[in-house]
């Protein structure tokens, strides 16, 4: 039994179907968790995270960035993509090669070829930072999936359903976790818990999620 793999490649990554349209996989940036937190360096040193402030006027708790061809950001004015950093007046960063190519393959292994996405939200999160029960609506086309990365101190994230009023499920994401959002699960409500303290070998008091998204 232990010698099942010798010789072969290492067995795939776990598949976790969580809900209908919804895979995890367990592990899946795992190989590649160096080249994907310098990328996310080299896009902070271009375009810092920052705290965003929702419409209602409250200032976010995870601090955010972008790459790629459109960012996602708030303000008083609301929730929009933009393809202008508004710190900086420039671009926001190419997204990096990496990402794009791991996004698209996890999309493919979870049932959708041809995943391009046009936009990356970086999500940091200190201990004590959240995200409230929310649903992602400022994209064109919801046929399209979302794939998320989690990089750094493992957080409870809660999946709920169509209505805000749903039932929530938790479901633990840890380091180099990603998971593909699409069909039913694509318009379903979720969030992120109060992050708890904690000391990750390579990212020490911090969770980096990473959103890769067809905006436009
Ligand atoms: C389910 N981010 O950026 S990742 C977000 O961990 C966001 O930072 C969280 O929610 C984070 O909008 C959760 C998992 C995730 C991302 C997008 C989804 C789950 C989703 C879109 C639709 C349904
Ligand atoms: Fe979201």
């Amino acid at each position: 039994m232990n010698d099942l793999f010798d010789g072969l490649d290492p067995p795939p990554p776990a598949r976790e179907d969580i809900a209908p349209g919804a895979v995890l996989l367990r592990g899946r940036a795992l190989a590649h968790e160096a080249a994907l937190i310098e990328a996310v360096a080299a896009i902070a040193a271009q375009a810092p995270f920052r705290h965003m402030i929702v419409p209602a006027g409250f200032t976010m708790s995870a601090a955010m960035t972008n790459c790629g061809d459109a960012g996602w950001v708030t303000d008083r004015g609301g929730y929009r993509y933009d393809a202008i950093d508004p710190e900086s007046g420039r671009p926001w960063p190419a997204m990096p090669d990496v990402f794009r190519a791991l996004a698209g393959a996890a999309a493919a292994e979870a049932g959708h070829p041809g995943f391009a996405p046009d936009a990356c939200l970086v999500n940091r999160y200190a201990p004590g930072a959240r995200l409230s029960l929310h649903r992602d609506t400022n994209e064109r086309d919801f046929t399209q999936p979302i794939v998320s990365v989690s990089l750094g101190l493992p957080a409870t994230f809660q999946f709920g359903g169509a209505k805000r009023s749903d039932p929530t499920r938790r479901i633990a994401l840890r380091h180099g976790d990603i998971a593909v959002w699409g069909g039913p699960a694509r318009l379903a409500f979720h969030g992120i818990l109060a992050l708890k303290d904690g000391e990750h070998p390579r990212l020490g008091r911090m969770r980096i999620n990473l959103t890769f998204r067809k905006a436009r």
